[in-house]
């Protein structure tokens, strides 16, 4: 298992949080993401690591930008 944390800017309620989480959780290998509203910290747990272009158009395509 893989963990990394990202931080995605935009997120401003529970259901922003749910739109980042569903798109994440459609990449290949996630098995859980868990969202920090306040912070926009996103930590994804993977069987291998998620490529940084998927993560990031998973991002973009739930309405919101991956910074880091
Ligand atoms: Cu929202």
């Amino acid at each position: 298992m893989t963990e990394s944390v990202h931080t995605v800017t935009g997120m401003t309620c529970g259901h922003c949080a749910s739109s980042v989480t569903e798109e994440i959780t459609k990449l290949d290998g996630v098995t859980d993401v868990a969202v920090d509203l306040p912070t926009g910290a996103v930590t994804i747990t993977s069987t291998t690591p998620v490529p940084l272009p998927a993560l990031r158009a998973a991002v973009t395509e739930a309405g919101y930008e991956l910074v880091s």
